[in-house]
Formats: structure tokens, C-alpha cells, sequence
């Protein structure tokens, strides 16, 4: 054999040298093995994963997103269930100092036995955990893990209490509260490892974290400072490189770092940086960063971060109508448009990182600039809020905490002070965050939902003081602490929409609409500073239907809508708005198209009188983004990821520019609203047709609007135009900017019917489809068969206009084309008669 020469017997040697101290994370996710407690069989399961999803893909329960089987999982979350894998550790690897075992998620209640011996009970799912298992690791390890159902546990810790906390028993398990169900989300309360578990294994010193902090920021220098959290078993000397990957700059630093000490610091800056902006006012700026630890010139481990430069800043001031509540960024007031953002999937593992793409693409390209992450919901993972930074969306976050009065007691403040610092930490380098907020309608619920009936004085207090601790004590002193950049907002809203400031202070949730049966007109009347909540169901697309219904027909009296229904009075309220402001069609599957039509129409007014109303309100957020599986619901996509109307209209509204009008006794003021910091001079023009294409009456003139304002560039005096209000529409041109306005509602049009012509091409992402129309066309709605999206669809076609709509999918065909529009469901007049008019020539 031959020798190995000198210079390689050198490499190796040096090779060994480097590799010694480098850390090592080993990933234990993947493939496991589950069973129940006390069954001997154990069956193969995923991780991250969760009970329900592992029994699912063994066919061992029905998929609870069809029909009403959610009604026969639920013996699941009643039982315990075990978790086990093994793993192997190298030789090299066993012989390094210190090791840990690191959780990411463990739902909830857990024990975890490594080689036998419990190292950690767990109760708490928005928790990581640590343990330090240096002496009980080997060379060969069987990790175990017990999830023990919540139900007896939240049982037992009701019964310590003389008194019932309202929404019992969700209140006492730290776990996503909507998976005790919710008026749009089933009653699944998952179990199981939810996010990764890895073994972390290093030699004497380790970078724990890393926090790049903006100290100041000057158009020519942004000043940072590193916090980076070392742990050391050992004095030891050790450097630190910083590199800007964006500049190529590189910050260098030596320590002594020791076991006595964790907290190191390092001085970075900038000159002339580049901000961090919403994708609507400028680019979201993000700066790649990274930090490598070494010994004299050996790598022991790196971290990247990216981050955004930006300061946020919520404007709480006194004013002569009340209290203001805006957010400014860089500096400037910005206005925040978007929605409520709810968990993507029940099965909370199942979210893939293309769903979380596709649905904050949507976000980006409907022109919302903020997403609220609602209290019921979820602390997110890294990739949602890495999305969110580089999209150029803000996020509102809500603690973990919703429609309820939770517990006060030591060891729950303690777990919940502790889910605050681990999720502040890990989530306050993200630049989207804008605020950090205690919870979803707790005080809200607590002064105006009857929760104090049959509790004592003493009681009250107690509960209260259990609130007082939790929102007004911990959370904003961890946030003070650890993210001090960022805002703490106690509740969301300040004031239920039964105390009257509502309206004046802070943040609202107006269920006027909706749960109070209030016309649409009511968002109009009454306006708050920044509306944080207000929504109005619709069904689902055609898809979402079949899929649950597993039928092809519409169906609306399918029994499966007794579990895709949540909200009792849905149907009857749904019903009850068609009837005021549409016509109703008979046909289940028109139904199902009016009533996204009806969600749209309302929730359109509503944030066109929010927009009108800036600088009062700054601040716009629909209830609800998405859904967590196929539902009738308050979403504008839904659970299967299609765009409801209200999406597509919504899309316009948040547009920068808007062009809206408001319509009173007899007059129309017509306004442009500027969310742009640039002033506005365009060529207005008026145009009144009738629903031939008949021009009643023009105007033209230059107007103007000052930047990031909103104002009225025109009134129209009704009286002096003699127009049929049924048949007539107005066009407003403000440069490209164009808005059409209606005198009454949907249901009093007179809309012409017309044959549909249609030309179809195919191209590279899809089909085209061009059409042109004669007379007006309301709401045009396209489907086909194949799975697909359409670049636009619900719009509204003006006589003698063509349009070109793409659709775009995988599928080479398209079959079933079906063109509908609102015209085609009216019964209380006469129809106009159709127009025998072919523009495409087929
Ligand atoms: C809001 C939300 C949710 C609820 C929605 C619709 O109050 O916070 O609790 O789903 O109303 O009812």
C-alpha cells in the first residue's frame, strides 16, 4: 500500500484540528414511531406531526376535513399517545463536552423520557425547551415521549377554582385556542411533536443567540448593536466576525468569555442605509448578516440573520375628538391596510413553506401592507415572518390568547412569562413586527359579555387580577425588555362596540355588522380611529363545497354543512343582507356566487369609508385573511386557496390610490385617498352612462390631492342631472385610476342581459380570455373545471369595453367555461332585452 505523503498526513492533522471544536446540531425529526399508552402496537408516524395526522395517513380515522367526520375524531385528543425513535451519536460526536436535547414544539402536555429517564415535563406548546442531557447521552439513545390528553389535566385545574373561568377548559392548556373550535374552525386539539427536536452538541462554547439591535438610525448611519448570548463551559478565548453580506464588511472581536457570563456585545453600523419600507411606500430592505465564532482561527459554529432597518412607532396621543391610534414608519404616518391572518391548516405541521408563500404573494399583490396575527391562533413560524419581511408586510401580533379570562395563579404566570421571552426573542428581529399585543377581545369579553353574572365582588377581583398580571404586568415588561423598539398594546380593541369611545380611542372591532345584524351602511356611520376587526361570511368557492360535500353538484342543504358551518345564525344572516341588498338567486350554485358578491359589496364600503376617513382612521383590517380548512367563513381565500370576490375587490380598495365617493341625501362627493407620500395631479374626469354606454353627462378638470392625505375633489349635486338612478352608472377616471359608482343598491339595478362571447387562447401560463360587451356587465364571475387562477374575476364591464383575463394553470385544457354576471338572477323586473352583439367574432 502506498504511504500517505507528509503534506497529506498535514491536511489531516489540520482537518482534525478544525473539526474538533465545531458545534454540531443533528435534526431528530423524520421518521418515528407512535402508539397508544398501553397498546403494544406501534405504528410509523411523521415528524413534526400530530396524532391525528399520523392516524390519518394509517387510515385509522376519516379525514375530519370531509363531511362530519370532525365528529368521530374526537375520542383522539381523549386518549394519551407515545412518541418513540432512536439515535445514534458518533464517537466523535460523543466525545464533545456538553449536549442538548432542543425542542421546538411539543403539543402539549409531554413527558420525555431519553433512554428511560425523564428529562423534561412539558405544558406548553408555544414553549421551546432545552435539557441538558450530557450525562445521560450514549452512543445508542430511545427517545420517548408521553403526550397526555389535556382533557383530564384542564379538569383537574378547574376544579381548584370556586368559580368557572369563562370559556373553560381551553383557559388552562398554553395550546392554540381555536383547536377547541371556533365559529369558522373545527374542534381538533392536536397532540404530538409540532415543530423539530434536535440534538445540540458542542465542545466548550456555544452561540446560543444573536440579536442584531438598531441603536440609531440618520440617512448616513445606522448604528447596531450585536447581542449575542455565548454559553462556555470553560475561560476561554474566542473571536466573533460579523459580516455585512450585503457590503461585504466585516466586524471583528475578540472575548474572554467564561461560564459566569452570557451576554456579549459587538458595535456594527452602516453608512448610508438602506430602510426597510412596506412593498407600497418603498422596497423592504433586508441586510444579510453573519456571525461566526471561532477559536484563534478554527470555526466553531455561524449564524445568519437578516434584518430590516426601520423604526415603528404607535402614535397614542390626545387629540380634540379623542385618542389617536396610528403607527408611523421611518418617521412617516402610515396608513395599514389588510386583514386578520388566522392558521393555515387545523393540522398546524401540514403548512408547507409554498402555502405560506402563495398566501402572503396574495397578501402582497392584493395591495395589503399588514397582516394581523390574531390571538387564537398561533405564534408563527420563522418562514411566515421571514415572508412577511421580505414581502414588505407588517404584522401585527397578538399574544396567544382569545375570547377568554385565563388563569392568575404562580405557576401559569410563570409559563406564560416564559412563552413571552421565547417568542419575543425569537421573533423581535423580524422587521415586519410592528406591535406586540396582549389579546383578542379578553377585556372586551370581560366588561360587555355577561362573563361576571354569578361571581362575587371578591371573585371578580381575583379574575381581574389574573388579567391585570398577565396583560398589563408581564407581557409588556418582557416586550420593554427584550424588544423595546416595538410597541405593547394591551387588548385588541381598547373598547367593545358597546362603550362609546369605541369610536374615538385606540383600536375597534365593529360586529355591528354581522353579529349585531346591522346594515352594511352602519360601517359609514361610524368610524374609529383604526379597525382592527370587521367581517361578513360567504361560502366558500364551488371547489371548497364539492371537496367537503364530496359530491359534484352544490348542495347547500348537504348535511356536511352542519360541521362547515360554525356559526349558528350563518345561513339566516347570510339570507337575511342578500334579501336587503341583492337579488337571491334560487340555484344553490348561483347562492354560493352572490354571496361572496354580497361579503365583497360590504366589506368594500367598509374600507372605502375607513380610507376616506384618514388621517381619523389609519388603519383598516378585515376579519378574515384566510382559513384553517374548507368552511363557510369570514375569509377572502379560502381553505383551499381560492380567492372569494371579496379578494378581488379588496385588491382595488387597498390600492394606493383610491378613488371613492360617498353618496348622501343628493349628493355624491367624490374623493381621491393618497396612501403615497408624493403629491397627486391627474385629469379627472365624470362620466354618467347608462348601462347602454349613453354618456348623460361628462366632466373634465385637473385635480389634485397632497401626499399620504384624503380628500373631496369634487361634489355632484344629484338634483341638477336627471338621471334614472337603476340604470345609470358613474365614472370616475383620476388619471389611470378609475372607479365606478352605483346610485342604488345591487338589487334595484336594471342590468341588461346579453349572450356572452368569449375568445379563448392559450399561452405560457394558461389561457386567455378576451371579451368585449356591448351593454354593462355586473360582476362577471369565470370557472372552469381545472384548478387555476384567474388574474381577475368578479369585475364589473362597461359598455363597448373589452377585456383580456388570464388564467393561470397547469392544466393543458379547459373545460365547462361558465360566465356568469349579476344580470342573469333578477326577477323582480323586467329584463331588458338581450343584445345580439358578437365583438370577438366567434
Ligand atoms: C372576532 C374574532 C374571532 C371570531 C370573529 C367572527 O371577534 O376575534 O373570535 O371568529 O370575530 O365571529
Amino acid at each position: 500500500m502506498r504511504k500517505p505523503g507528509v503534506l497529506y498526513l498535514l491536511i489531516l492533522i489540520g482537518l482534525a484540528a478544525c473539526e474538533a471544536p465545531k458545534n454540531e446540531l443533528q435534526s431528530l425529526t423524520g421518521d418515528w414511531q407512535f402508539s397508544q399508552e398501553n397498546d403494544s402496537i406501534w405504528y410509523p408516524s411523521k415528524v413534526p406531526g400530530t396524532v391525528q395526522t399520523d392516524l390519518l395517513a394509517l387510515d385509522k380515522i376519516p379525514d375530519p376535513f370531509l363531511l362530519n367526520n370532525e365528529d368521530s375524531i374526537q375520542w383522539v385528543s381523549e386518549k394519551n399517545w407515545r412518541y418513540k425513535r432512536q439515535f445514534s451519536v458518533s464517537e466523535a460526536t460523543l466525545q464533545k463536552t456538553k449536549h442538548f436535547l432542543k425542542f421546538d414544539g411539543l403539543d402539549t402536555y409531554a413527558e420525555v423520557y431519553l433512554n428511560d429517564i425523564l428529562i423534561l415535563s412539558a405544558n406548553n406548546a408555544f414553549r421551546s425547551w432545552e435539557v441538558d442531557i450530557s450525562d445521560a447521552i450514549l452512543s445508542e439513545n430511545r427517545l420517548e415521549i408521553l403526550f397526555k390528553s389535556p382533557d383530564s389535566i384542564e379538569k383537574a385545574e378547574a376544579s381548584k377554582l370556586e368559580y368557572e373561568l369563562p370559556e373553560t377548559p381551553r383557559v388552562f392548556t398554553r395550546k392554540p385556542q381555536f383547536q377547541y373550535g371556533w365559529d369558522w374552525g373545527p374542534t381538533i386539539k392536536t397532540m404530538g411533536i409540532w415543530r423539530d427536536i434536535s440534538l445540540v452538541s458542542y465542545e466548550t462554547v456555544r452561540l446560543k443567540e444573536a440579536f442584531l439591535q438598531t441603536t440609531s438610525l440618520t440617512d448616513t448611519l445606522a448604528e447596531i448593536t450585536a447581542h449575542l448570548s455565548l454559553e462556555a463551559l470553560e475561560y476561554e478565548e474566542i473571536s466573533v466576525e460579523i459580516t455585512n453580506n450585503n457590503t461585504g464588511e466585516v466586524f471583528k472581536s475578540s472575548f474572554e468569555v467564561s461560564a459566569a457570563q452570557t451576554e456579549y456585545t459587538v458595535p456594527l453600523s452602516i453608512t448610508n442605509p438602506k430602510l426597510w419600507w412596506t412593498h407600497n411606500l418603498g422596497t423592504p430592505y433586508l441586510y444579510d448578516f453573519t456571525i461566526q465564532l471561532k477559536k484563534g482561527q478554527t470555526f466553531i459554529e455561524s449564524i445568519s440573520k437578516k434584518i430590516g432597518l426601520r423604526t415603528i412607532e404607535l402614535i397614542t396621543e390626545k387629540d380634540t375628538l379623542g385618542e389617536s391610534f396610528y403607527f408611523k414608519l421611518n418617521g412617516k404616518p402610515v396608513y395599514m391596510k389588510g386583514a386578520n391572518y388566522i392558521p393555515q391548516d387545523i393540522f398546524l405541521p401540514n403548512v408547507t413553506l409554498e402555502a405560506r408563500t402563495k398566501l402572503l404573494d396574495d397578501v402582497a399583490r392584493s395591495n395589503m401592507n399588514t397582516l394581523r396575527v390574531w390571538g387564537g391562533g398561533v405564534y408563527e413560524d420563522n418562514a411566515f415572518y421571514d415572508l412577511c419581511d421580505e414581502k414588505g408586510i407588517l404584522v401585527w401580533q397578538d399574544f396567544m390568547f382569545a375570547c377568554a379570562m385565563y388563569p392568575g395563579d404562580a405557576a401559569f404566570l410563570e409559563n406564560v412569562k416564559q412563552e413571552a421571552i421565547d417568542n419575543v426573542k425569537r421573533l423581535r428581529q423580524h422587521p415586519s413586527i410592528a406591535l406586540w399585543c396582549g389579546n383578542n377581545e379578553n377585556s372586551e369579553g370581560w366588561h360587555r359579555w355577561g362573563w361576571k353574572d354569578g361571581k362575587t365582588e371578591a371573585q371578580h377581583q381575583e379574575i381581574w387580577n389574573g388579567y391585570y398580571a398577565v396583560f398589563n404586568h408581564i407581557l409588556p415588561r418582557v416586550v420593554d425588555s427584550l424588544h423595546p423598539s416595538v410597541s405593547y398594546w394591551e387588548s385588541s380593541p381598547k373598547y367593545g362596540r358597546g362603550d362609546e369611545r369605541y369610536q374615538f380611542e385606540g383600536d375597534a372591532h365593529d360586529w355591528w355588522v354581522w353579529h349585531d345584524g346591522y346594515p352594511f351602511e352602519h360601517f359609514e356611520a361610524q368610524i374609529p380611529r383604526f379597525m382592527s376587526e370587521f367581517g361578513f361570511q360567504s361560502f366558500p368557492s364551488h371547489e371548497a363545497i364539492r371537496y367537503f360535500t364530496e359530491q359534484d353538484s352544490i348542495d347547500l342543504n348537504h348535511p356536511a354543512f352542519a360541521s362547515h358551518q360554525k356559526h349558528a345564525r350563518g345561513f339566516q344572516l347570510i339570507r337575511e343582507y342578500m334579501e336587503r341588498d341583492f337579488p337571491v338567486p334560487e340555484n344553490d350554485s348561483d347562492y354560493v356566487y352572490v354571496s361572496q358578491l354580497l361579503q365583497a359589496f360590504g366589506i368594500e364600503k367598509a374600507i372605502h369609508a375607513h380610507r376616506r376617513a384618514k388621517p381619523y382612521n389609519m388603519g383598516t383590517l378585515f376579519w378574515q385573511l384566510n382559513d384553517c380548512w374548507p368552511v363557510v367563513s369570514w375569509s377572502s381565500i379560502d381553505g383551499l386557496g381560492n380567492w372569494k370576490a371579496l379578494q378581488y375587490k379588496a385588491k382595488m380598495a387597498f390600492e394606493n390610490v383610491l378613488i371613492s365617493a360617498e353618496q348622501k341625501n343628493d349628493s355624491v362627493a367624490i374623493y381621491v385617498v393618497n396612501d403615497t407620500f408624493e403629491s397627486l395631479a391627474e385629469t379627472t374626469t365624470f362620466t354618467l352612462l347608462d348601462f347602454y354606454g349613453n354618456v348623460l353627462y361628462e366632466n373634465e378638470f385637473e385635480a389634485e390631492c397632497l401626499p399620504n392625505s384624503s380628500a373631496i375633489i369634487y361634489t355632484l349635486a344629484l338634483k341638477e342631472l336627471s338621471i334614472d338612478p337603476t340604470f345609470t352608472v358613474l365614472k370616475i377616471a383620476f388619471g389611470k385610476h378609475v372607479y365606478l359608482h352605483y346610485f342604488v343598491k345591487p338589487k334595484d339595478l336594471k342590468l341588461p342581459r346579453q349572450e356572452f362571447h368569449s375568445k379563448i387562447e392559450r399561452n405560457d401560463s394558461g389561457f386567455l380570455i378576451t371579451f368585449k360587451v356591448a351593454a354593462l356587465r355586473k360582476n362577471v364571475f369565470l370557472s372552469v373545471t381545472e384548478k387555476g387562477f384567474w388574474s381577475d374575476n368578479y369585475f364589473d364591464m362597461l359598455p363597448g369595453e373589452s377585456k383580456t383575463v388570464q388564467f393561470y394553470t397547469e392544466s393543458d385544457t379547459i373545460t365547462n367555461l361558465n360566465i356568469k354576471s349579476l344580470a342573469d338572477f333578477y326577477t323582480n323586473y323586467e329584463a331588458i332585452p338581450p343584445i345580439d352583439y358578437n365583438p370577438c367574432n366567434i
